[in-house]
């Protein structure tokens, strides 16, 4: 095996073009073992992988660098890059990251898995580079079609433009974002793509190098004939070049040789460049070369399925997500697909949008049965929730699903076209909350405090699926905008009936008790349902609140509850800076509450990989942790009035 060799790039060097090419075919096998048991980014991976050996063979990226776009793509590269040995626990709890992740290598420059920042990064360290005189350095960048049309990949690019900085953006297109790329710039690659496709072999090459003019090195001939040729022929409007950079290709992404030729002559070019490459996603997986979609994102134990779907026993690999046995729990995202299809059903306003996420956040029935009514905007966020404004202002009522992460990005949208028009938008947050095993990038445990700060906006949180699908009806009936935060998780099988309906800023008592009030948002609260029920084993009598608001919060609820208590403890999946619990604390002290407040949460740390449970689990989530903190709260209480009484005692005894 070439693969045990390889300790780092370094050893790729005295390999042969065979080698290379052998090389490819067991790093692609060993990235179907692990991803297929571990779950990950499977297609896109396989993708680059020729694109990866000849990016670290022609460079050495501890000198040059090397930064990929999202970096969902980077498991040929770790493997690469020494991590090969580990490579086994990629997205495990303490295993290696399905991320690029400084930590584990000096080889990863920055942690990312949000999509179009590539360019951004590279142009500012080459900007850099180049003022400290390390202009031999060549930034590479790795993008690919669906992230180059990011709202920020495009303004990088508009600044990109400077003759001295030395960086070169590998265009990795595959015609594919999670499902197909979408809009005028995937047109456009489309459109370059059908003309001839420059693949020609080396030997090829060679013949049309040796027919030009001797001038300068062989290479750059080959280069400038890619070049030329493109730009007399096969590129419409050259909309690269018009903006500043010298493009090359489109050339076949997966031809070794012509790869390893092509970044050998542009190293040596200086300014800033595009290389245009056409992949296959899933290249070298049969199953996900046919639907590079569905294999975009394999969850863990699917090589099980794999096999039982290969002998019959199921139907497809991945149709189960989140690598549960099969069950009758249905996940937040189905409900929220098949409510959006019931609104769509009775409301003839109601119209859906995604930014580049249809079936990760259930919209796809949607798509199929409105396809009027339905917007994939791409990877556009920003312009997705600005859209959705203008959509109300015409008059429609436009829910626009979007993971809680990926929102943190229009904050600005949300603040102008959004809140400050009062705009009848529902914006559906998917993924509030720890996401799993993609980690820090992908969790969402900031929306609350991001989004509460703004007048107008309503944030609510179901505790199951009975309660998401009126809060959902609620939010399209409401004038303005309301965000409805739901986790990556299935909801709980057998929900509690409503003590109240959903009404505008009202929470609901699920428990009476005489020592303690917990008043738990959303995904919290059934654990905190069960550690107070936990707790009454131990003779504690603890109150339970479903706040379902987190704006406006219920304080008349909380304080006519709280009185007496010895604590109001609240519980979120979610950070506690600026969180749920900050919003009912300074409700309270406002409202001249003087009592314990404990909140239970997310501390201010950037929250590492796992399994949800296992990741919930160490924060201190479980309802075995909230009853400990809620015990030991009461404790303190208890412990802190009587030396309370004590001094009291004391100092009667001094009056007397
Ligand atoms: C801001 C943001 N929105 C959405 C996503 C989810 N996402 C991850 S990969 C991906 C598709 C990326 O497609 P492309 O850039 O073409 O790379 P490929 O996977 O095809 O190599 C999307 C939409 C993200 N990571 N970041």
């Amino acid at each position: 095996m070439i693969l045990e060799n390889i300790a780092g790039p370094e050893d790729l060097k005295g390999l042969e073009m065979d080698q290379l090419t052998e090389l490819a075919v067991e790093i692609r096998k060993e990235i179907l073992k692990t991803v297929l048991a571990n779950g990950g980014h499977l297609a896109s991976s396989l993708g680059v992988v020729e694109l990866t050996i000849a990016l670290h063979y022609c460079f050495d990226m501890l000198h040059d660098r090397l930064i990929y776009d999202v970096g969902h793509q980077c498991y040929p590269h770790k493997i690469l890059t020494g991590r090969r040995k580990d490579f086994h626990t990629l997205r495990k709890l303490d295993g290696l990251s399905g991320f690029p992740f400084p930590p584990e290598s000096p080889y990863d420059l920055f942690h990312t898995g949000h999509a179009g920042t590539s360019v951004s990064l590279g142009s500012g360290v080459a900007c850099w580079d180049k003022r400290n005189e390390n202009n031999d350095r060549k930034v590479v960048v790795v993008i690919g079609d669906a992230s180059l049309g990011a709202g920020v990949a495009l303004e990088a690019i508009n600044s990109a433009r400077d003759r001295n900085r030395n960086m070169l953006i590998v265009l990795n297109d595959n015609e594919m974002s999670i499902s197909r790329t979408v809009g005028a710039i995937a047109q456009y690659l489309n459109r370059v793509r059908m003309a001839p496709i420059y693949s020609k072999t080396k030997a090829e090459l060679q013949t049309i190098i040796s027919k030009l003019p001797l001038i300068g090195e062989k290479m750059d001939r080959g280069l400038s004939e890619i070049s030329m040729t493109l730009k007399n022929m096969l590129v419409p409007g050259q909309i690269f070049e018009e903006l500043g950079l010298a493009y090359y290709g489109p050339i076949d992404g997966h031809n070794l040789p012509l790869l390893v030729d092509t970044f050998a002559g542009l190293k040596k070019k200086k300014g800033v460049m595009l290389i245009h490459l056409l992949t296959k996603k899933g290249k070298g997986f049969e199953l996900a070369l046919d639907d590079p979609e569905a294999f975009h994102g394999v969850s863990p134990g699917s090589t099980e399925r794999l096999t039982m779907a290969m002998e019959g026993a199921v139907n497809g690999v991945v149709e189960k997500k989140e690598g549960e046995p099969a069950s009758k729990k249905v996940s937040y995202t189905e409900i929220f697909g098949q409510t959006a299809i019931e609104l769509a059903e009775e409301k003839s306003d109601v119209v859906a949008i995604t930014a580049a996420m249809p079936d990760g956040t259930g919209l796809k029935e949607f798509a199929r049965r409105f396809p009027d009514r339905f917007h994939d905007t791409g990877i556009t966020e920003q312009h997705a929730v600005a859209f959705a404004g203008g959509l109300s202002f015409a008059g429609a009522k436009p829910v626009a699903a979007i993971y809680s992460t990926f929102l943190q990005r229009c904050y600005d949208q949300v603040f102008q076209e959004v809140c400050l028009q009062n705009a009848d938008v529902t914006l559906a947050l998917d993924r509030g909350g720890v996401v799993g095993q993609d980690g820090p990038t992908h969790h969402g445990l900031y929306d609350i405090a991001y989004l509460r700060t703004l007048p107008q906006m309503t944030l609510l949180s179901p505790r199951d699926g009975e309660e998401f699908r009126a809060m959902l009806r609620f939010a399209v009936e409401r004038k303005g905008p309301v965000a409805v935060r739901y986790p990556r998780a299935k909801a709980p099988s057998s929900p509690l009936p409503f003590k109240r309906p959903i009404e505008y800023g009202k929470g609901e008592l699920l428990r009476d008790g005489l020592d303690a009030l917990v008043v738990a948002y959303g995904s919290m609260v059934y654990p905190a349902l069960e550690a107070a029920k936990r707790l009454s084993g131990d003779g504690i009598d603890v109150g339970v609140i479903n706040a379902r608001f987190a704006k406006p919060i219920d304080a008349d609820l909380i304080l006519d509850n709280a009185r007496g208590k010895k604590a109001v403890i609240t519980v979120e999946e979610h950070a506690l800076a600026g969180g749920f619990g900050a919003a009912v604390a300074e409700e309270l002290i406002d409202r001249g509450f003087r009592g314990r407040i404990l909140r239970i949460g997310v501390p201010d740390r950037f929250v590492e990989h796992g399994t949800r449970e296992e990741l919930l689990h160490i924060l201190g989530l479980t309802p075995e942790a909230i009853a400990g903190r809620i015990l030991e709260c009461i404790d303190e209480e208890n412990q802190s009035s009587s030396r309370g009484r004590e001094r009291a005692a004391v100092r009667d005894q001094e009056v007397l």
